[in-house]
């Protein structure tokens, strides 16, 4: 009965523009400078279903984490989120920015029966699948979680990269990136090395590093000696390069 009441509660969510929905205003992403809209205008919009570009296949598990645990996507792009709980717990898929879902953490502590309906997030039972179709009009990283209390602290949380659509400008796609200088391309491994300027995503100082790249076919573009601007986040625990370009 309840979950009845709950999926017909996000059917029509599902339906009403973001605007009406947006809350908790008074964090706004640093590129997103129109001041009439909330943090679901940063990251995006409710997606149409009969726009879907993509489905992305997203695991939720007892493990307290998801797989995977960093997206990519293009500016533009609407995602259909096909969320599998494999777990025997509840879980959920929250869109937002990190300072968002921590403080709806906090409020799931202090108030653990909320159960949320809004368009950026959908609660699955466990070993059923729930569906999250969302449209990401800003370049940028954003985060997702499971709010359930304590699977945030646990560290049930994950990325979602929007990338610059092709062919656009790369001063205006508002993604973080450094500066590094590759030293070695190693194809065999899928790795390459690079000495790199401080990385604000990761919090990790200057250093000389191997990463994984994304894409194997990203090795074919670098080689010893080139002067790069790049995105590296960790992916499965490992870290990689997620986009790059060469720096002027
Ligand atoms: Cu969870």
């Amino acid at each position: 009965m309840k979950r009845t009441i709950i999926a017909s509660v996000l059917a029509v969510a599902l339906v009403v523009p973001a605007g009406v929905l947006a809350h908790g205003d008074k964090h706004h992403d640093k590129q997103e400078d129109r001041a009439d809209v909330g943090h679901e205008g940063a990251l995006g919009r409710p997606g149409d279903p009969g726009k879907v570009t993509r489905n992305v296949e997203v695991e939720m598990s007892d493990a307290m984490r998801f797989n995977p645990e960093s997206i990519r996507v293009k500016r533009g792009e609407t995602i259909r989120f096909i969320v599998k709980n494999t777990g025997k717990l509840q879980h959920e898929m929250v869109l937002g920015t990190i300072m968002e879902l921590k403080e709806h953490a906090e409020l799931m502590r202090k108030f653990p029966e909320m159960e949320h309906a809004d368009p950026n997030q959908v609660s699955v039972e466990p070993g059923k699948t729930g569906e999250l179709i969302w449209q990401f009009t800003n370049a940028g990283t954003f985060d997702f979680a499971c709010l359930v209390p304590g699977h945030f602290e646990a560290g049930m949380v994950g990325k979602v990269h929007v990338g610059r659509a092709a062919g656009t400008d790369p001063a205006d796609s508002g993604q973080a990136m450094t500066e590094g200088l590759v030293k070695k391309v190693d194809k065999t491994a899928g790795k390459v090395t690079l000495s790199h300027e401080p990385i604000a995503n990761l919090g990790m100082p200057k250093m000389t590093m191997i990463f994984r790249v994304i894409d194997p076919e990203m090795l074919n573009r670098l080689k010893e000696g080139d002067r790069i601007r790049f995105v590296a986040d960790k992916v499965n625990g490992a870290f990689t390069v997620m986009e790059f370009e060469p720096a002027e």
